[in-house]
């Protein structure tokens, strides 16, 4: 089953207590207190993988929760910390907080790593609260509480090129021809239900991954057939191919069927047919299909490349491939499209996004679009702060703050909001 959206609560580990503990033994001459510090929670992180193409565990598993850590022990032994939880998800999952929208997550490459809900910081045992004028301190602090938010996932997929086209025009024999992908085929309409993605090979050192996508028919973009659902699986495709049945196997037009998917795509999202695009002029082995190309020929004046190709015989399959190459050699990624201004804001790691100095005991995070955010984030409630620091996270402050040398306990300051530092 093929699932591309899912809900899920996801929990970080509590951080443990810190402990009340003192020393009492017969030979040794000063005691004091002597509790240690929780561990950490662990943090739910999710990491992109390759070998994961849909949702479908988030179907059955409705809550993702990171282990506590432990309490701070006496003889200051530490709690142990609790273990990370490490969530695969496929390439092309963008994760949502449920309650406000937020984006917080576009996770595009394989091993990227996003840290969802951090675990909560271990309370320090009473060993730290000694002092002169209280040399029997009973207080720790509590373990604090591990983040914790309800995501929605959703996919979109990561192919570089879509092929898009009516039911039955061959879309699946064509994948099946130029990749190891095996979709069903067949001379009923969405025979396939599911995008289908498949790798291409170009030569020893290239390939690019093709998807095969559920047929549209007019009103797709308005829920009609398998609708949006789908379209939404072309929305990151470098480049679209447009397969079309020249042979008019089912009596329709070929040039009309041309329009109608182009007003489609216009309709669920104009910027996709400004994308580059090949016409794929299929069937070509069945005799009419010559006839039928001329005539679309004379009436087709826009600037596309049409490649005439039967995926039946394997002919023209190669030079397609070629083509669709060197235009994704010459075509940037797109990056989420339809993501309001704010997601991308969010999203946009920005190269120069901040600088750290330390000075007099802080570690000062300065710079224009740190300061930015600064100003725009509402620090004065908890939403606000949590994301406040994901977006910190999101733009790798926290490996600059650890090359800078930064140790739990440190305190940070950006603008003149300070905080304590731990990892
Ligand atoms: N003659 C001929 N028939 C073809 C060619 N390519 C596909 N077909 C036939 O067309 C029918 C539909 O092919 P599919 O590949 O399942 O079409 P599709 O576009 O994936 O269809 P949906 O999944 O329903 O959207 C099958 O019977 C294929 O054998 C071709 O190049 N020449
Ligand atoms: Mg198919």
């Amino acid at each position: 089953m093929f699932i591309d959206k899912a809900i899920v609560e996801i929990i970080a580990g509590n951080g443990g207590d810190g402990a009340i503990a003192f020393r009492r033994e017969a030979c040794v001459e000063k005691g004091g207190p002597a509790g240690g510090d929780g561990g950490r929670g662990g943090s739910v992180i999710f990491v992109g993988d390759n070998n994961v193409n849909t949702l479908i565990e988030f179907k059955y598993k409705r809550k993702i929760r990171a282990e506590d850590g432990e309490n701070g022990k006496n003889k200051k032994c530490y709690g142990h910390k609790g273990e990370d939880c490490y969530v695969k998800v496929p390439l092309g999952t963008l994760v949502f907080d449920d309650s406000d929208n937020y984006l917080i997550a576009d996770i595009n490459k394989v091993g990227q790593e996003v840290i969802v809900a951090k675990g909560g910081k271990g309370g320090k045992g009473n060993c730290h609260f000694a002092s002169s004028r209280n040399q029997v301190p009973e207080i720790a602090e509590n373990g604090e509480l591990g983040e914790r938010l309800t995501v929605r996932m959703e996919l979109k997929l990561l192919a570089d090129v879509g092929l898009v086209g009516f039911p039955s025009v061959g879309k699946s024999t064509l994948l099946s021809r130029v990749s190891a992908a095996k979709p069903e085929i067949a001379a009923y309409h969405f025979t396939t239900l599911n995008p289908i993605l498949g790798v291409v090979r170009v030569n020893e050192d290239k390939n690019f991954v093709m998807a095969d996508l559920p047929g549209l028919i007019e009103g797709a973009s308005t829920g009609k057939g398998l609708g949006f659902n789908f379209l939404k699986h072309i929305e990151r495709c470098r480049v679209l191919v447009h397969v079309i049945d020249m042979a008019s196997t089912e009596s329709r037009d070929p040039y009309n069927d041309y329009q109608i998917i182009k007003n489609e795509l216009k309709s669920y999202n104009p910027s996709l047919i400004e994308r580059p695009q090949i016409i794929v002029a299929n069937k070509m082995d069945v005799p009419e299909a010559k006839l039928f190309l001329e005539e679309f020929k004379n009436k087709f004046k826009e600037n596309i490349p049409i490649i005439e190709v039967s995926a039946l015989s394997n002919e023209g399959l190669q030079k397609l491939i070629y083509k669709i190459s060197d235009l994704l050699d010459n075509t940037a990624p797109f990056s989420i499209v339809n993501a309001s201004e704010e997601y991308k804001v969010y999203l946009n790691k920005q190269e120069d996004f901040c600088k750290i100095k330390y000075e007099n005991g802080y570690y000062i995070v300065y710079g224009g679009p740190v300061e930015r955010a600064f100003y725009k984030a509402n620090l004065t409630t908890d939403l606000g702060i949590l994301r406040f620091m994901r977006l910190l996270r999101y733009n790798g402050v926290e490996e600059m703050l650890k090359e800078a040398g930064i140790k739990d306990g440190d305190t940070v300051k950006i603008c003149d909001y300070e905080f304590e530092y731990f990892e």
